[in-house]
C-alpha cells in the first residue's frame, strides 16, 4: 500500500512537472526572442499594429483586418501577447494577441470607447481608458477582461495610463487642474498626485525600468519634445530638440533606449534613442504615419521585479521537491 502511494505521488509529480516544462515551452515559443518594438502604422490606409526588430528590420503587420482601425499596442511582460485597442465592433474596444498576431480576442464589451491599455509588470491585470461614465476616465480589469473597475472618479479628463515596472503606481495624463499635465496614483487609484505643473500641455507619460524617470512629451518649447523627469516630478530635461513634432516617447523595457514619434522628416515616423537624448535614429521609413511605439526585451524580463519565467521557474523547483 505504502509502495503504491509512493508510486502514485511520484507518478503525479512527473505529471504536473512535464505540464509546468510544456508551459514553459510554449511560453518560449511565442515570446519574441529578440528585442521587438510594436507600433501603430497608417501605411495601409488605416491604422493596423506593426511589429519590428528594434533596429527597425522586419517590419510586419499584426491585426491586419483592413476595415478597423487598431491602435496602442502594449506588451505583457512575459512578451508573449499584445493588448491593443480597435475599433472592429463599432466602438473602441480593448483587445488582446499572441505576439504573432494569432488568438486576437476582445477583453471589453461596452458601447462606450474603451482604449489605451497598459499591462501590469506581473502581467495579471490591464488598465485602460474608458468614457462608460460620462467622461474619461482611468479603469483596470483582470488580463481576461474579467472584474473591470474604475480608479479616477473625476469630471476632467483622464487618459494614459501607465503602469510602473515595480507594481507600485500608475502615471496618467489629467485635464483636472485646467490643462494636461501628469499625475501618478498608488495601482488601487489612491493617494492621486500631480507631478508637473506648467502653463503648456504635458502627456504621454511611461515608466523607466527601475520606476525611478518618468519619459514624457511636452508643448512648453512651442513643439512637442520628448523630457524625462524624476518619478516624484523633479528634475525635468529635454531629449529632444527640433522645431517639428516628438511625441509618444516608450521606454525600451531593457532601460537602454527610448523610442518615439517624430515628424522631423516630413511624416511620422518611430525613431529611438539613448536614455539620456543622444544617438537619436530613425526606424521606419514610410509615407503613413507610424506611431504608438512599444518595446520588449526578452534580456528585461529576466531582471523585471515581476518576471514570469522566474516565478514559473520557482513553482516547479517547489513542486518537484
Ligand atoms: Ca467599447
Ligand atoms: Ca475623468
Ligand atoms: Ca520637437
Ligand atoms: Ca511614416
Amino acid at each position: 500500500m505504502k509502495l503504491k502511494q509512493k508510486f502514485a505521488y511520484t507518478a503525479l509529480s512527473c505529471m504536473i512537472l512535464l505540464i509546468g516544462l510544456v508551459l514553459l515551452m510554449d511560453a518560449r515559443a511565442q515570446a519574441p526572442e529578440q528585442a521587438k518594438i510594436a507600433f501603430a502604422s497608417y501605411r495601409d490606409g488605416i491604422y493596423e499594429i506593426y511589429v519590428m526588430d528594434a533596429d527597425g528590420k522586419n517590419q510586419h503587420n499584426l491585426t491586419n483586418n483592413g476595415s478597423a482601425s487598431d491602435a496602442h499596442p502594449s506588451w505583457s511582460p512575459d512578451g508573449q501577447r499584445i493588448a491593443f485597442d480597435s475599433s472592429r465592433d463599432g466602438n473602441k474596444e480593448i483587445y488582446v494577441m499572441n505576439a504573432n498576431g494569432s488568438n486576437q480576442r476582445r477583453l471589453t464589451d461596452h458601447p462606450a470607447e474603451d482604449w489605451e491599455p497598459s499591462w501590469s509588470p506581473d502581467g495579471q491585470r490591464i488598465v485602460f481608458v474608458s468614457d462608460r461614465d460620462g467622461n474619461r476616465e482611468i479603469y483596470v480589469m483582470r488580463a481576461n477582461g474579467s472584474n473591470q473597475r474604475r480608479l479616477t472618479n473625476h469630471s476632467a479628463s483622464d487618459r494614459e495610463p501607465s503602469w510602473s515596472p515595480d507594481g507600485q503606481r500608475i502615471a496618467f495624463q489629467s485635464k483636472r487642474d485646467g490643462n494636461t499635465q501628469i499625475y501618478v496614483m498608488d495601482a488601487n487609484g489612491l493617494n492621486k498626485r500631480r507631478l508637473t505643473n506648467h502653463s503648456w500641455k504635458d502627456y504621454d507619460p511611461s515608466w523607466s525600468l527601475d520606476s525611478q524617470t518618468i519619459v514624457f512629451t511636452s508643448y512648453r518649447d512651442g513643439n512637442e519634445e520628448i523630457y524625462v523627469m524624476g518619478a516624484d516630478g523633479q528634475n525635468e530635461r529635454r531629449l529632444t530638440d527640433n522645431p517639428r513634432n516628438d511625441f509618444d516617447p516608450a521606454w525600451s523595457p531593457g532601460g537602454q533606449s527610448i523610442a518615439f514619434a517624430s515628424e522631423r522628416d516630413g511624416d511620422v515616423e518611430i525613431y529611438v534613442m539613448d536614455a539620456d537624448g543622444n544617438n537619436q535614429r530613425r526606424l521606419t521609413n514610410h509615407p503613413g504615419m507610424d506611431m504608438y511605439p512599444a518595446g520588449f526585451d526578452p534580456a528585461a524580463r529576466l531582471v523585471s521585479p515581476a518576471g514570469k519565467l522566474k516565478t514559473t521557474w520557482g513553482w516547479l523547483k517547489r513542486t518537484s521537491q
